[in-house]
């Protein structure tokens, strides 16, 4: 078979684009509500152990599958949508995708995988080794959806093949899986995890059949030395040691950081992000930053954006529109919320014209 073609992507030309993101909105998914104490969400992986389905004697941990939330949004029906998935352990592939999202006409989704070794159950100096595994062994693939003009084209980085050992040794990994190794061997419940991931899988290759672009590998190079170290987020927050939403935090705001400077605003849901970065008046956040509610949060970072580009328009502010992007956890993004970001990906990701118009200005 031949090998198939790389898009090189160099980072320096993503800065050096026109174009500008209405909103990026960014879900940072550690696969159950944490901050409340590891509540199931539709993030939440099969038979994972969490407070709300936690694993017994009858029951194996959640029953259901992991959703699929980044492909739906490619088929709603938008003129210009950026969409990606993106894992810390891959820091180019991660930092090349928000700077992207950033830089694209129409608005943008980004779903990064974010561990939690509280939630997860494991040692705090794992949290990087499991990342990788998710990636190393297809549960966590690496891909991107770009809707151009209605019509979306499939391209991907890594991670879309299963390997079996690896996934048995990433569920291991974690004490959320403990219960399917010992005191049993849950080998019919390790195999229909692996298959339904395998199905996901088969699915979004289905897709790059269909409409894949045509050079499908996306490979983003990125001068990481020549990055300026992030000026968003002050270093002190109180997210748990070795926590995967810091590592997601900062290189999603370094990259940021390389696209708006301090021209940006951001918008946080209630969330691990949002507690741990804010305590009554003080905050971790050198740029504006609005902490809205989970049904509420979508619809606020639209809303700052299109105001402004409206009052541009008529004249009416005289400063350059500012970046903005959305942040919020799984629950807020898979659940409560969801209807709420739909609706505002969806109707600023149409939102072109007024782009090219400022633009022209
Ligand atoms: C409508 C609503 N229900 C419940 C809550 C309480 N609440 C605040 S944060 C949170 C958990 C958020 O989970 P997630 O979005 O996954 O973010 P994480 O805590 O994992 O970072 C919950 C349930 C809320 N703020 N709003």
């Amino acid at each position: 078979m031949n090998q198939p073609e790389r898009n090189t992507i160099n980072f320096e030309d993503i800065l050096n684009r026109k174009e500008k993101c209405n909103v990026l909105f960014f879900n940072y998914d550690n696969e159950a509500f944490m901050n409340t104490g590891i509540q199931e969400s539709g993030g939440t992986p099969s038979y994972a152990s969490t407070t709300t389905g936690p694993a017994g004697e009858l029951i194996p941990g959640k029953i259901g599958v992991k959703q699929d939330l980044v492909t739906p949004f490619a088929f709603y029906g938008t003129k210009k949508l950026f969409l990606a998935t993106t894992n810390p352990a891959y820091p180019a592939d991660f930092m090349g995708k928000v700077a992207d999202a950033l830089k694209s006409n129409g608005s943008a989704f980004i779903q990064a995988y974010s561990d939690c070794m509280r939630g997860w159950r494991h040692g705090a100096e794992d949290a990087l080794k499991i990342s990788k595994m998710a990636t190393d062994c297809g549960y966590w693939p690496l891909y991107t959806v770009r809707v151009e003009d209605g019509r979306p084209i499939f391209s991907y980085y890594r991670g879309l093949d299963i390997d079996k050992d690896k996934f048995v040794e990433y569920l291991k990994s974690m004490g959320r899986f403990r219960h399917l190794f010992r005191p049993k061997f849950l080998e019919k419940n390790i195999d229909e995890i692996i298959y339904y991931t395998e199905q996901r899988n088969n699915k979004l290759k289905d897709l790059f059949e269909k409409f894949g672009a045509e050079k499908p590998v996306d490979f983003y190079k990125v001068d990481r030395k020549a990055l300026e170290p992030q000026q968003h987020l002050h270093p002190g927050h109180g997210l748990c040691p070795g926590c995967g939403a810091g590592m997601v935090l900062n290189q999603m705001a370094t990259a940021a950081y390389a696209v708006a400077g301090k021209n940006i605003v951001y918008v946080n849901n209630t969330s691990c992000s949002e507690v741990s970065t804010s305590k009554d008046n003080l905050t971790s956040w050198k740029v504006p930053w609005v902490h809205h509610l989970f049904e509420s949060g979508a619809t606020i970072a639209d809303a700052i954006s299109t105001t402004k580009k409206i009052l541009k328009s008529k004249g009416l502010y005289k400063n350059e529109i500012p970046y903005v992007i959305h942040i919020g956890g799984d629950g807020s993004t898979y659940d409560i919320g969801f209807q709420f970001l739909k609706s505002a990906l969806i109707r600023t990701s149409s939102f072109v014209e007024m782009n090219d118009y400022l633009n022209q200005k």
